[in-house]
Parts: structure tokens; C-alpha cells; sequence
């Protein structure tokens, strides 16, 4: 795997941050109970990103009930790449998605979703596709593309559906939004517009944002152990408010183009 050139992190000189080496990537991932998840996705990680170099693994705890946190602080103590950050209170897969960027110390972030759906193995994919220069102008976001889903019919239908409803409306030129394994800039993410759900908008909203979407298929996975979190019916029905308001969003975006270097005066 090639290594980063750039450095666009902000929090690099925080004085709590100082201490270790700035990683190259960020790993998050947002969990709410999927404590018998944790160890065997961790494993995984780690062992993809082995011959890496500097990275880092953030765990964003929605306020689980189960032991999740338990089982990560224990891992923790062998493992100082790994970072917990919590919440007290449960807010969602969204905000625990934006709290971990916020937290992370890369360039450039790589989601996955806590369950072992998606493949750690498919990280250097998405890592060798990323621009070998980060330009925030043209912030470019690479998404999983689930070609073959592990679901249920149910939620492979629904989701099919929703994917198509969601690329005839806002046309974000992307087979599968909802896929957990993403690459992308921190910066851009956080420059984003922030609500809740926005995790199955993000390539709408990089389009918005002047920039590209790439999607690389991935490997999809059973879940094996714990609970999904979203019923089918829930999920449409919020997918659809959803919707309209990325819509809105779109249609009130303006991009200035800046005359010069923007100093002159
Ligand atoms: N932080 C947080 N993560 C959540 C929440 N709901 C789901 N997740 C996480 O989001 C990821 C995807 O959720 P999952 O239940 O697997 O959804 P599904 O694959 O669409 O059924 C998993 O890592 C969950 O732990 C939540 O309320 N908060
Ligand atoms: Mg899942």
C-alpha cells in the first residue's frame, strides 16, 4: 500500500494529540451493542492494515446497554492504535459516524460498519483509488458497492428500491449509498451539512460539495452475531423525509468560483 504525501490535519497540534506519530488513515467505527462483534472485526483490521504504517482504529460507542465497552477497553490494553470514544447518550449510526471523523487524527477516514458486514479486506481497495493529491475543492469520496448482498430478501429488495428511487431524485450517480466501507477526506466530511442519517447521502452531498464519487465493489458479509438495528418499514419511511430534504439541500447549493487567490483586499 502507498503512503500519503499529504498532511491536512488540524488537530495534529492539539496538545492531548501530540504524543504519537499523525497516522496516514483513520479507522471508524460506530457500534451500539455489538460487543461480540468487536474483537473478531478488530482482529481483522489489523491484520489487513498490518504492513500499513501509521494508522489509527477510533470505536465511537453509541451508548451501548451491552458490554461492548467493556470488551474494547480490554482489547485497548494491547492494542494502542485502538481509540474509544463514547457516548452517553444513543444518537444514532449518523452522528456516531461524525463524532469518530471529528475525533480522527488522518487525512483521510475509512468508515465500516461495526458488524462484520463489511470486509476490512476491502480497505486497500478503496485506499489505492483515493486521488494521490487531497484537494478539498474537488473532495472525492469512494464508496463500497455491495454487488452481492448477505441480506435478507427483504432488506435486499427495500434497499434496491430505495437505492433507485434515491439516484432517479438526486441523481448521485452511485449503485449503493447505503454501504458502510467508505474512503474520504475528514475535512470534507465535516464541511458537510450535518443531520442525522446523513450516512446514506454522502455521495449526494460530496456532489453538492464540487465533488466525485467513485464506487469499487466490495465483499458483503452475514451478519453472524448480534442484531441489526433498522426495520425495513422504519427505514423507508425515514429514507423518504430524508429524500426531500437532500433535495432541498441540492437545490439551494451554490459553488462560488473565487476571482484570483481570494486576498486582494
Ligand atoms: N452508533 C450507532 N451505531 C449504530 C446504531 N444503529 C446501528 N448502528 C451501527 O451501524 C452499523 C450498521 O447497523 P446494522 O444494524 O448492521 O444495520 P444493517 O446492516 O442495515 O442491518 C453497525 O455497526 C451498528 O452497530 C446506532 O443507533 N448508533
Ligand atoms: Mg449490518
Amino acid at each position: 500500500m502507498s503512503h500519503l504525501s499529504v498532511n491536512a490535519d488540524p488537530l495534529a497540534t492539539s496538545p492531548t494529540r501530540a504524543a504519537s506519530p499523525v497516522p496516514e488513515l483513520s479507522v471508524v467505527v460506530p457500534v451500539h451493542n455489538e460487543s461480540a462483534n468487536v474483537g473478531p472485526l478488530i482482529a481483522e483490521i489489523r491484520a489487513v492494515l498490518a504492513a500499513f504504517g501509521e494508522y489509527e482504529i477510533i470505536y465511537v460507542d453509541d451508548a451501548s446497554s451491552d458490554d461492548t465497552v467493556r470488551v474494547l477497553q480490554t482489547i485497548r490494553q494491547d492494542c494502542d492504535r485502538l481509540r474509544i470514544v463514547r457516548h452517553r447518550n444513543n444518537c444514532g449510526q449518523s452522528t456516531a459516524v461524525r463524532t469518530g471523523v471529528g475525533a480522527a487524527r488522518s487525512a483521510w477516514v475509512v468508515t465500516l460498519d461495526g458488524d462484520g458486514q463489511n470486509d476490512p479486506a476491502d480497505i486497500p481497495k478503496l485506499w489505492a483509488r483515493r486521488p494521490q493529491t487531497l484537494d478539498l475543492s474537488v473532495p472525492q469520496i469512494i464508496c463500497g458497492h455491495r454487488h452481492v448482498r448477505r441480506d435478507s430478501a427483504i432488506k435486499q429488495v427495500s434497499s434496491r428500491l430505495a437505492n433507485a428511487i434515491r439516484g432517479a431524485l438526486l441523481k448521485d450517480n452511485t449503485p449503493d449509498t447505503g454501504c458502510g466501507i467508505k474512503l474520504f477526506p475528514r475535512q470534507a466530511f465535516l464541511d458537510l451539512p450535518y443531520f442525522d442519517h446523513m450516512h446514506r447521502f454522502l455521495p449526494a452531498l460530496f456532489l453538492r460539495a464540487g465533488g466525485k464519487v467513485v464506487s469499487v465493489a466490495v465483499n458483503h458479509r452475514h451478519r453472524t452475531r448480534g442484531k441489526s438495528h433498522y426495520g425495513t418499514l422504519g427505514r423507508l419511511w425515514v429514507g423518504i423525509f430524508d429524500l426531500i430534504g437532500v433535495a432541498w439541500l441540492q437545490r439551494r447549493m451554490r459553488l462560488p468560483v473565487i476571482e484570483g487567490d481570494g486576498r486582494e483586499n
